[in-house]
């Protein structure tokens, strides 16, 4: 090869590198300010409940020297902001050790201690799975369940557009044919969100066939995720739990290569009420995680500690206000921040 068509090639090849280069920082950038985007919708959803135990232990602090006082109000604290007893007790007996065995008095170095409790009480259970189960490699299909209000068709709406945003082909399974309204709530957010939405072709359909429909629907149309949205209300609990069980079924029987999450709306604003609808759907149907909506509005961020206490089954995703991004993959670093920054 001549020297100067090596030289030409050498120049090439920097080029190569160089743009390379500036892919990758392009991409590092853009992971940077998702993370930092992350963090802030957590930081802004979270304010209610931070602000709360803030002022919480900021004035037991003022209150008490560390004495038997002090342990039970820091109890009472906890327990108010929705924590089990179970990790209560955690965290009260990893303070009261600090402070007995190594003389800890320091407000800072106690709420360090509240704080890595937290973090480990979540992180030590069992199976902690976040991601959602989703086939690579064809259809994948969620199914949203709660009880009626908990925010189950907004949270399609936002799932649809997280999706989106990662380039999936989503279609949506207008279910809930008992609450009038429901079809249309669902439509809407479709048409906004530019992606079909399969409704039932006359009033009060069987929502398993409409589930039926939409499988086609979504097989027809290579889309990649399949989201059906169901009725919260029936005419009683039986009733739904018998529905949600029939509407699996369909969805297991006619899409068998089709990977199946089922998703379980809980309003966080509504505390151990909404521990006992868990235990009741975990009892009477498969729930492979909880979509936990509302944070924003509660003041109680603990719930998120008892539900994985008490109920074993993981947060997936957590709303953080009512817009359509609203809604962030929950993850236990930016939760905890969230809950106990400025402490
Ligand atoms: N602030 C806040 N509001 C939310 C959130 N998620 C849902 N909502 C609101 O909760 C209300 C009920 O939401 P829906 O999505 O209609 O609830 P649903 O479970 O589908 O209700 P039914 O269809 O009646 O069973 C709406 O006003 C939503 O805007 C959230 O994360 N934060
Ligand atoms: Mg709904």
């Amino acid at each position: 090869m001549g020297i100067f068509k090596k030289n030409k090639n050498k120049i090439v090849d920097g080029q190569n590198l160089e743009n390379k280069k500036s892919k990758k920082l392009i991409k590092i950038e853009k992971k940077i300010r998702k993370k930092n985007q992350k963090r802030n919708k957590y930081i802004v959803g979270m304010s209610k409940s931070r602000h709360n135990f803030l002022h919480s232990l900021k004035s037991l602090y003022n209150k008490h020297q560390i004495n038997e006082e002090f342990f039970e109000e820091l109890e009472e604290i906890l327990i108010m902001n929705d924590i089990s007893m179970n990790i209560v007790m955690e965290i009260t007996d990893a303070v009261r050790d600090e402070v007995t065995i190594n003389k800890v008095s320091d407000p800072e170095k106690i709420n360090e201690i509240i704080v890595d409790k937290m973090f480990l009480s979540y992180a030590n259970k069992t199976h902690s799975k976040t991601t959602l189960n989703l086939n690579d490699n064809g259809l994948s299909i969620i199914l949203v369940v709660g009880i009626n209000g908990v925010g189950k068709t907004t949270s399609i709406a936002k799932l649809t557009n997280l999706f989106k945003e990662q380039n999936k082909k989503v279609t949506l399974a207008a279910g809930d044919t008992f609450r009038a309204g429901a079809v249309e709530q669902l439509s809407i957010w479709a048409d906004r969100l530019e992606v079909e939405c399969v409704k039932p072709s006359k009033n009060q359909q069987d929502p398993s066939s409409v589930i039926f429909d939409s499988i086609k629907k979504a097989q027809e149309n290579n889309s990649d995720i399949l989201i059906c949205d169901t009725s919260g209300r029936m005419h009683n609990k039986v009733n739904l739990m018998n529905e949600l069980n029939k509407i699996s079924r369909t969805i297991t029987k006619n899409a068998p290569n089709a990977t199946l999450e089922t998703l379980l709306v809980l309003d966080a604003t509504t505390g151990q009420n909404g521990i006992a609808q868990a235990k009741i759907f975990k009892k009477d149907a498969k729930v492979d995680g909880i979509i936990l909506t509302k944070m924003d509005g509660s003041s109680k961020g603990g719930i998120v500690l008892t539900i994985k206490d008490t109920l074993n089954i993981d947060v997936k995703f957590i709303g953080l206000g009512e817009k359509v991004d609203d809604l962030a993959e929950f993850d236990l670093e930016e939760f905890v921040n969230g809950l106990t920054k400025e402490l």
